[in-house]
Order: C-alpha cells, then structure tokens, then sequence
C-alpha cells in the first residue's frame, strides 16, 4: 500500500529560495528583528542586515569572480552567524552552495570541493591551513579564498566576504534568474546507501518544499512566531552544524521564513549551551541523540535555569524512550522525534509535540506533501505493522547524485520513491518507526561515517589483507561507533598493541567522527557472497552478539 501524509497537500510556489525568503509580501514580524545572534559575542543580523549583506555579498561575486549560474561555493566553516548572509547571497547570484564538514582533514575537503567543481572557498581564519593546502591540490587560486567570522587576514592577503566590490554595472545589480526545479541550491555530501560520499543534489524547489513542509509541522505542533523587535517570541538554539542538510533547512532558512531567533554556537558545549539557554531564554533546539542524553544526565545542567525551553526535538539518529523519559524527569519538558535524510531536504517526518507522549520511539507522520511505500526485499510492497525499507516520494526529494547517473536505477523506484535504506512501519494512525538500517551507513553522534572510505583507507595499509567496518553499539555512551573486522597480511602479529596503533593509524587521516572507536578485532576472512560483495549482515550480528556479551 501507499502510505499518504494525513495532511492537506500545501502549495509549493515555483520559486527560488532568494525570492521565497527575502521578495516577500507578507511576514509576521518586523525587518529589525534579530534573526541570528552570534552566541559568543552577542552580534547579530536582522532581517534588513542580512538582505542587504547577502545582496552586497552576491554582487561582489558577480563582479569580482564573474559569478554565473550555477557556479559552486565550497563553506568550509563552524556555525557563524556569516553562514547565512554567503549562502543566501551565493543563491542570489545563481550559485550552489557545497557545504562541507568543518573538523575535514585536508584529504577530505580537497576530495568534496573537487568532487563539487567549487570556483572558490568560504572559509575561518582558523582553518585557513588546510583551506589553503586543500585548494593548492585541486588548483583553487589564493584570491579564490574567502573568510567569514569575527577574524581578518592579518597579511592582509586574503578578503573578508563583506569585502567583495560590486561595480555599478547595471547588469550585475539583478537576481540571477534560476529554474527553481531544476537549478541547484546546494550540494551536501552523503554515502547514500553504499560507497562513498556523493554530492547529493538539491534544487531550490526541494529546500523551498521543505522549509514549508516543515513549517507547517512545526506550527502544528503550537511553534507560534510571536517576536517583534522586542525579542519576545520562540529562539532557538543553532547548536546543529550548518553544513549538515538538518542545520541548513531547519535553521538556516526556517529561522527566516518563520522569524524565530537563532543563537548560534560554533560548537555544542554542554555548559555553554544551558548558559545560552538561560540568558536568552531559548525555548526550542533540534538536536541528534548525544545533546539530548546531555540535557537528560549530566550534572552540570542543574547549574542553570532552563525553564524557558518548551521541548527538544531529535533526529538524524535513533532515540531510546528511556532517554524521552529522563528528559521528561528531570526538566519536564517534552522530547518529540523527526526523520529525513540529507537526500530528502531533509525532513519527511515529523512528531507532534502534542503526541509525543503518545507515540514514544515514533519519528511522526509523513509531512504534507509526502508519499511512502513500506517494502520487503523483493520490492513487494508490506501494510501497517510490517517492517520492510521505507521508500518516499515528494516536492523534497533530491534530483540525485552529482555525476553519478548510474545510481539512479538502485536509487529511486520506477514510480519515482527514494529508496532510503533505512528499515521501518507505519502503524494504523500513520506513525512511522525507524527500526533498523539496510544500507552500509554508520552514524556517529548523528554524522555520516561510510564504511567504504574507512576499507578504503585500510586496505592502503602494507600490513593489512583484507576490511570490513560496520556498525557496533557502545553500551555506555547508548551511541553506534565504527569497528573494523581485519584481516592481516601474513606474520602480522594480531594483538591489542597492532590494534591501537592501526586506530591511531587511522586517526590521523580522517575527521574526528570517523574514528574506529568500536575498536578493531581480527578475523581470518571477510565474509562474501560469491560474486565477492562483503556480506556486512554476517558481522552485523557478530558485533551485536558481541556487545550484548
Ligand atoms: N531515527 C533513526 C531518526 C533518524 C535516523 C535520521 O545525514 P543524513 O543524510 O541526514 C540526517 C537528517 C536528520 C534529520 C532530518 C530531519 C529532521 O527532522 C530531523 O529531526 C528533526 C533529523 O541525519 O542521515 C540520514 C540517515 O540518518 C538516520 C537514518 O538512517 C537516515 O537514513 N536517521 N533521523 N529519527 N535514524
């Protein structure tokens, strides 16, 4: 059967992004409102900065660096309250944003901005050494090099982004005009159901269908913009990086089409978070699981006054009902859940807070707009309670992946559903349950780690024969971790010593989320099918039964 959203089908204007969010007629509240607060020093945009920032922005792209349409941008940064104005105005000159994870080694973000074609990169005083090393590998000119934040160049060499001139040419003092069904607005990178990372492309309309899908959950849910320049009204805490799709519409944008305010933190610090909380009176945050488990637990959240947050949402990886309940316990506020995929805008469902009681360990129903079929291995299509791969169809889903046009028979459905890989049902009231997971992904406090990059890396190690990472589960920190199966080259001592140096090995050439901390154990052979596809199921298990041992 086809699972349909219980809401009514919203209208979802054939616009671009710029145009829904800053051409607009109508909004509850007033241009001085301050839209992002920079948590740290307490500077921010209104509605008006950020407009004419981004505008000033744009338009020095389009006359310093020629900017056409659909030229990209790599962001290599941190939350910054800068994030918006250069990814608006980037989408105003008609440009992709290509937004990458900023703890990236260089290998790494040379491997995303080539892979993205980026003409230049915005980027952090602070990470200006791998910036810089990154983009002489892929041929990126210095001038090319970009800074947002509160840092300038001390050599002077580099240009701040409000530095860009714009010159008076009348032609470059337009909105590039954009297909909004077709034209990219952003290229974030996900391992999708196997391999490696993949430009995951997103059209204007996806965002624009999302930011209003999602809204009109949200408002569902008694989220009520009441601010004015007074303050008053919903803040939230922007703790969720931008770079991630999760960051990118459901603060990013959803913070100016609905007018809450966004205090942004460059990094989620428990402590500075509560303290933010309390001085701001923040009253909502999206978070993953492991922000959520420190509300829930740590001692130092008794040291604040959270009493403005109304509930937490969570999303991006599984979340226990144990963990809704200490929430509950201790700050008596509610914990609802939402699901997507960078691959879906990303959110495609999402929990009432009304219902959060009622539904525990549900991600919620299908958004407005969305379609779902619930299937089993043969593609036969399961009913209500039947737990089978989740397939979604909607104005949000993704035009697939850049350059990679062969995965489109394994990635989407004839009839045009987005296979997920994810396992789960829907039961007789529409509320969906993620259960399991089909695909290879592994996910680290709710970021992507895709085992085939990690094989990749150890099979370029002299000593080792064969790999195989997947998913293993730390009792203690309730949290999936990587662990790698090995098999050694012969007379390749198999001890604890040989394992900590190769997960050291391995630390030192990728992002701190990728790191083996499920360990690594030996084994004589990687389990295969006959055409020599790893059987990852067959350790799956092993590493369950392990870690329930
Ligand atoms: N429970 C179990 C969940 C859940 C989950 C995601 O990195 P990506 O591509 O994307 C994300 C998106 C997170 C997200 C989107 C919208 C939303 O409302 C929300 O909460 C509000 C979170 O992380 O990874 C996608 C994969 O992450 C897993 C699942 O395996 C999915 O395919 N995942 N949300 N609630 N697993």
């Amino acid at each position: 059967m086809v699972f349909k959203s219980n809401h009514a089908d919203l209208a979802i204007p054939e616009v671009d992004i710029w145009t829904l969010l800053f051409e607009r007629n109508e909004k509850e509240w007033t241009d001085d409102k301050e839209l992002f607060i920079d948590g740290e020093t307490g500077s921010a945009y209104n509605f008006t900065q950020l407009k004419s920032t981004a505008l000033n922005f744009g338009k020095g792209l389009k006359s310093q660096w020629n900017w056409k349409k659909g030229d990209v941008l790599g962001i290599f940064s941190p939350n910054s309250i800068d994030y918006a104005p250069v990814v608006f105005g980037t989408l105003w000159a008609g440009g992709v944003c290509s937004t990458a994870n900023p703890t990236y080694t260089v290998k790494e973000l040379a491997f995303q901005m080539k892979d993205s074609k980026v003409k230049g990169i915005a980027t952090q005083l602070a990470m200006l050494p791998t910036v810089l090393e990154a983009a002489q590998q892929i041929g990126i000119p210095e001038d090319r090099i970009i800074l947002i934040g509160h840092d300038r160049d001390p050599s002077g060499k580099l240009q701040h982004f409000t530095q860009l001139k714009s010159t008076s040419l009348l032609n470059l003092s337009y909105q590039t005009r954009v297909d909004p069904k077709k034209d990219l607005a952003f290229l974030v990178y996900s391992s999708g159901t196997t391999g490696l990372p993949k430009g995951v492309m997103l059209s204007h309309t996806n965002i624009v269908a999302n930011v209003l899908q999602f809204s009109s959950a949200e408002k569902r849910s008694g989220l009520h913009c009441m601010g004015g320049p007074d303050g008053k009204g919903d803040k939230q805490l922007a703790v969720l990086p931008f770079y991630h799709v999760y960051g990118l519409t459901c603060i990013l944008h959803a913070t100016v089409w609905d007018g809450y305010q966004a205090i942004a933190l460059p990094k989620f610090e428990l402590e500075k978070a509560c303290k933010l909380i309390q001085d701001y009176q923040v009253t909502f945050a999206y978070v993953p699981p492991p922000i959520i488990l420190g509300f829930a637990k740590h001692p130092i959240v008794d040291k604040y006054d959270l009493s403005s947050l109304k509930w937490l949402n969570s999303g991006a990886a599984p979340l226990t009902g144990e963990l809704v309940d200490a929430v509950w316990e201790r700050l008596t506020i509610p914990t609802k859940q939402g699901y997507g995929l960078s691959e879906t805008a990303p959110v495609t469902h999402m929990q009432s807070v009304l219902e959060w009681a009622k539904f525990k360990g549900s991600v919620g129903p299908l958004m407005a707009n969305m379609e779902a079929k619930v299937v089993d291995l043969d593609g036969k299509e399961l009913s209500v309670g039947e737990d089978g791969e989740i397939w979604l169809r909607g104005p949000n889903v993704f035009q697939g992946y850049l350059n990679r046009p062969e995965l489109a028979k394994d990635t989407f459905s004839e009839c045009g559903f987005f296979k997920t890989g994810d396992i789960g049902h829907s039961d007789a009231k529409g509320n969906f349950y993620i259960t399991d997971r089909l695909k290879e992904l592994i996910k680290y406090k709710g970021f992507q780690v895709a085992p085939a990059e990690l094989e990749g890396i150890l099979l370029g190690h002299s000593e080792i024969a064969d790999a195989c990472v997947i998913p293993a589960f730390d009792r203690e920190r309730s949290e999936e971790v990587p662990r790698a199966y090995l098999v050694m080259k012969e007379g390749v001592p198999r001890t604890d010593e040989k394992a900590k140096e190769l997960i050291d090995w391995v630390a030192s050439k990728v992002a701190p989320h990728k790191q083996l901390r499920g360990g690594i154990r030996f084994i004589d052979e990687v389990p295969k099918n006959p055409s020599g596809k790893i059987l990852r199921r067959v350790l799956k298990e092993q590493a369950k039964k392990e870690d329930r041992a």
